[in-house]
């Protein structure tokens, strides 16, 4: 149904159209500010990796889903739910060595784990088919056969998991392998990943979810605090940047328009490292930059902007102060990693994105989700040519890609070549409204039922995802 609030959000939505591309236009949104706090009064949670069990050849993990109660802003409590009790945990896995995880699942309500970006076997890639009921638990095997990349963690229920994320559950998974580690980019504690997202908060600290809300969700999070700061040294700093919000775009800018390196994206290292001044940060997407601080001396502090907030919102993500010296033996090489050659596509396919604002549901190829219906049936090893094309043109809605289980390249926008900094892999794309984005991809390995879908959380719940068998 079009109610108010739908073409409120759907108009508003337009200005991130007319902001993106070109000059930005800031403040075309409604919405009301509840208090935020102030920002930079909390210091970055850096999470430590997780400490799995390790058995001969793989390492085992269990995860707990279950409520918490944890301090988010300062002098509150908000209850969450979470991996074992916090925010933002983090999962270190290396190429050919499996991780197995037993999910236990203490919420009251299901959950089906997803590895977003993970090459993953059917049975453990999150299908809400096999969905893990209250008080149930199921194993997930991740083989990690594939290059290393900046994954994710979070929730594909059939209706739940746009609020299993939005009350907490995302957790930050990194493959690592020899090439990259024989690179001498930032390691150790100068490779920090940062979950960046958006929430609404009563006074008390309760966090707000309406599905329809995104608009009101001013208080930004990192890693679990809002608008950290974090003491950084004189040197440089590899981040990887996590976008685990249900709805937002952060077009990233630091401090004056600072320089900075683009080194990877959702699929891992780029090409060549792209020096940038701002970076559009969409759901579900990762991107990993390297800042220098030794640019600036002891006692600069750079703030980290949204340079596209909502109305009546600050811009400020975090602030980094840099408060000591350290030794830099790191670079960032002009080449990293060439982008593989999938060869000529032998399918061709199509997928339209669009909203029905009779129904309220938002559509591919005219059809919201059927979890009976399987839409396409990729063959392994088959290289395809999707087209996917946004047909929101009234209400200007952005909607993004995300297949399953392989990683695409983009071939072209709007027939012209992507940009250096979209050269690489990739595994969620936004195309914005009345445009068309054509990508390559190939599925290896593994055979079963996969999901694809928009990676606007709300989206998928409406109604944006298909089915692919893909068959030898
Ligand atoms: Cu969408």
């Amino acid at each position: 149904m079009l109610t108010r609030r739908n073409v409120l959000r759907a108009g508003a939505t337009a200005g991130v159209l007319a902001a993106v591309p070109g000059g930005l236009v800031v403040g075309s949104r409604s919405g009301t500010a509840r208090a935020a706090g102030s920002p930079f009064t909390t210091p970055l949670k850096v999470p430590a990796p997780l400490r799995p069990v390790r058995l001969v050849g793989q390492d085992f993990y269990r995860l707990t889903t279950r409520e918490a109660d944890v301090t988010m802003l300062p002098g509150t409590t908000t209850r969450i739910r979470s991996f074992n009790g916090t925010m933002s945990p983090l999962i270190v896995a290396r190429r050919g060595r499996p991780v197995v995880i037993e999910q236990i699942n203490r919420l009251d309500v299901p959950f089906s784990m997803h590895l977003h970006g993970g090459h993953t076997p059917e049975g453990s890639d999150g299908h809400p088919r096999n969905q893990v009921d209250p008080g149930g638990r199921r194993i997930f095997r991740y083989p990690n056969a594939q290059d290393a990349a900046t994954l994710w963690i979070h929730d594909h229920t059939h209706h739940g998991h746009a609020e299993n994320a939005y009350r907490g559950l995302a957790a930050t998974y990194i493959v690592t392998d020899e090439f990259e580690e024989s690179l001498p980019l930032p390691k150790g504690q100068y490779d920090v990943t940062l979950q960046m997202r958006d929430a609404d908060f009563e006074e008390n600290g309760a966090l707000v979810w309406d599905l329809h809300g995104f608009e009101d969700r001013h208080t930004i999070l990192v890693n679990g605090r809002p608008r950290p700061f974090f003491e950084v040294a004189a040197r440089k700093y590899r981040l990887r940047l996590v976008n685990t919000s249900n709805e937002r775009l952060f077009l990233l800018q630091l401090g004056e328009g600072e320089e900075f390196t683009h080194i990877a994206t959702d699929g891992g290292l780029l090409p060549a490292p792209v020096p940038t001044r701002m970076l559009q940060l969409w759901p579900g997407e990762r991107h990993e930059i390297v800042v220098d601080f030794a640019r600036y001396g002891i006692g600069r502090k750079l703030v980290l902007n949204n340079a596209y907030p909502y109305e009546g919102e600050s811009p400020e993500v975090m602030r980094f102060d840099v408060v000591r010296d350290a030794d830099d033996p790191s670079s960032v090489p002009s080449q990293l990693r060439p982008v593989p050659d999938f060869g000529t596509s032998e399918i061709e396919r199509e997928f339209t994105m669009s909203f029905n604002r009779q129904t309220g549901e938002h559509l591919i190829n005219g059809k919201p989700f059927d979890i009976d219906r399987v839409d396409i049936r990729p063959k392994l090893g088959v290289t395809e040519t999707w087209k996917i094309t946004n047909a929101d043109t009234q209400f200007g809605i952005p909607h993004s890609m995300h297949p399953h289980l392989d990683t695409f390249k983009i071939l072209d926008r709007n027939g012209k070549p992507p940009a250096a900094a979209e050269a690489g892999l990739k595994d969620t794309i936004t195309v914005m409204a009345g445009e068309s984005a054509r990508i390559q991809l190939r599925f290896t390995d593994y055979e079963g039922l996969y999901m694809y879908h928009c990676h606007l959380m709300g989206h998928l719940q409406m109604g944006m995802m298909g089915q692919m068998k893909i068959t030898r």
